[in-house]
């Protein structure tokens, strides 16, 4: 049976900034939902990439003394390293700077052009070049960017222009007819408002600078960083290429994650473009918030309060790293990021309760059983099982959270079991079942069962801690659980094979004030 394709997409990152807590966290939940679509049987295409065009990266190319091409080139390594410390799983990485991206926008802006929805004219207004926005002066703010609050340059200059005025009334259609096009409900009431206020042509080109994708009817003027930078979610697929395969295959996209900040950017020019080029529009656009700091302000490094990926995943380790963050942070909620909590998720979900089932029931399989999984007694077949209970309704528990990126849920249904699984252990006192050869069956009954609770949670948790998940199959003898294309079948209980090796191995978690 062939596979049914699902395109995810994160916003392409400005190359002028080092990754962080913030670009990581986005690529962190596409990778999340990524690897989950791939064990539930997805043919799935991860994307995601750096935006190299525009004033603001040509402006920091000069600050270093480099090309821009040059510069772009000296900061990718720091994405693609985190990325893969990280165990992103993206299945290709744009630059905007790439021909095939350029012949992608080239391709796009001549439909647009040959359609009629492009004109040019004179264009007077202010432009945050930080922000990469264009502002009218009522948009200002004390006569500052409405966004960043810095300084806006006043811009004098003969522009192209997309009629993206005409388009309000599709885009309201659109968003009654699809509701699920922006994601959560509050960023669509945000862009419903934005739309209904009433909206303005698009200025889509510039000439006071030469960073950017020329316009093949104009080649005087290079195209607007932000129509560029959108157009990657296509060209990235082959749009506007020989080989447009996977264009046909994989669009349109079921889900950009994008963070609050750029909504309009997605919600309104994005589906404006692909409407006036008659494109299919994506699925789902779904914004989450904001990180902060521990005290809710803005993180920055001036105000040393800064938390950085690299420090983090060296104090927590990269499986800790990614699920403090899909855990603990609502997606689509603001979040105040501190060790404090970070430390507390670590020991008390990790540390506390699945290392520490694990590192119990695996050494009584090792100590009562000679380190293999016991068998079930047929007379306890039908014996009450309440892990087992749990352990049913988690596909369908998970599958449900993860089509909302409902991160929390997904892993609180897991944790469940793991709890529950501590406590059963606990109850059943399996230190005085192996005490008489009498209570030998239920003793293999209730390792069995605390064993396949472990193999189960890790196996749900492959897509938010794959290196703990993997570690733990490989000790109950089990292959990667990263490769499974079946995960409501392997999550049947009773998968466990009777007889499978049960290794010891280090903590899967060690506490962190046990640490060194
Ligand atoms: O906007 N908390 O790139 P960018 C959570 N190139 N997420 C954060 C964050 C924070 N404090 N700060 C940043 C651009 N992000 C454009 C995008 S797409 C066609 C072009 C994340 O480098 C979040 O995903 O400024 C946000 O939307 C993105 O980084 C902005 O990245």
């Amino acid at each position: 049976m062939s596979k049914e394709p699902f395109y995810i997409t994160t916003p392409i990152y400005y190359v002028n900034g080092k990754p962080h807590i913030g670009t990581a966290y986005t690529t962190l939940a596409a990778d999340t939902v990524a690897r989950w679509q791939r064990m539930d049987g997805y043919d799935v295409h991860f994307l995601t990439g750096l935006d190299e065009h525009g004033q603001k990266v040509a402006a920091s190319a000069a600050e270093h003394n480099m090309s821009p091409q040059k510069w772009c080139d000296s900061q990718v390594k720091d994405f693609t390293d985190l990325w893969d410390l990280l165990g992103i799983t993206n299945d290709d990485f744009i630059r905007t700077t790439e021909e095939r991206h350029a012949r992608g926008v080239q391709e796009f802006l001549q439909l647009l052009y040959d359609k009629g929805y492009l004109y040019k004219d004179s264009y007077e207004g202010n432009y945050c070049t930080p922000c990469e926005t264009f502002y009218t002066d009522e948009d200002l703010v004390d006569g500052k960017c409405p966004d960043c609050g810095r300084e806006v340059e006043f811009v004098q200059e003969e522009n192209w222009f997309f009629k993206l005025s005409e388009f309000g009334d599709r885009l309201l259609a659109l968003y009654d007819e699809q509701p699920e096009f922006i994601r959560p409900a509050i960023r669509m009431n945000e862009v419903r408002s934005f739309v209904e206020g009433g909206m303005h042509d698009l200025s889509i080109s510039r000439t006071s600078f030469d960073w950017g994708v020329p316009l093949p009817f104009d080649p005087d003027h290079v195209c607007y960083v932000w129509v560029d930078a959108l157009i990657n979610y296509i060209s990235a697929l082959g749009y506007g290429s020989a080989d447009d395969s996977a264009f046909e295959r994989y669009w349109p996209a079921d889900f950009h994650l994008v963070g609050k900040d750029i909504i309009r950017f997605h919600c309104v020019i994005w589906p404006a473009m692909l409407m006036a080029a008659d494109l299919p529009l994506p699925k789902n656009v779904f914004a989450h918030g904001f990180l902060m700091a521990a005290d809710g302000s803005k993180m920055s490094k001036s105000k040393g309060n800064a938390l950085y990926p690299l420090d983090l995943i060296d104090r927590y380790g990269v499986d800790a790293y990614r699920y403090y963050f899909t855990s603990d942070v609502t997606f689509g909620a603001d979040a105040n990021i501190g060790t404090d909590r970070i430390t507390q998720v670590y020991n008390a979900d990790l540390a506390n309760s699945y290392g520490n089932l694990f590192s119990r029931v695996s050494n009584m399989a090792i100590k009562y059983f000679d380190g293999r999984v016991p068998e079930v007694p047929a007379d306890f077949a039908e014996a009450d099982n309440p892990l087992k209970d749990i352990a049913d309704g988690l596909y369908e528990r998970c599958r449900s959270c993860i089509s909302d990126i409902d991160f929390c849920g997904a892993t609180q249904a897991v944790m469940e079991l793991v709890h529950r699984a501590n406590l059963y252990v606990e109850d059943a006192a399996p230190w005085n079942l192996a005490k008489s050869p009498d209570t030998k069956g239920e003793l293999a009954f209730v390792i069995y069962n605390a064993l396949e609770s472990c193999r189960l949670a890790a196996l749900y948790l492959a897509p938010f801690m794959p290196i703990s998940s993997t570690e733990l199959f490989a000790r109950l003898g089990l292959g990667d659980p990263c490769a499974i294309d079946d995960v409501e079948h392997e999550g049947v209980w009773g998968g466990l094979p009777a007889g499978n090796p049960v290794t010891k191995g280090d903590p899967l978690f060690v506490r962190i004030s046990d640490k060194a």
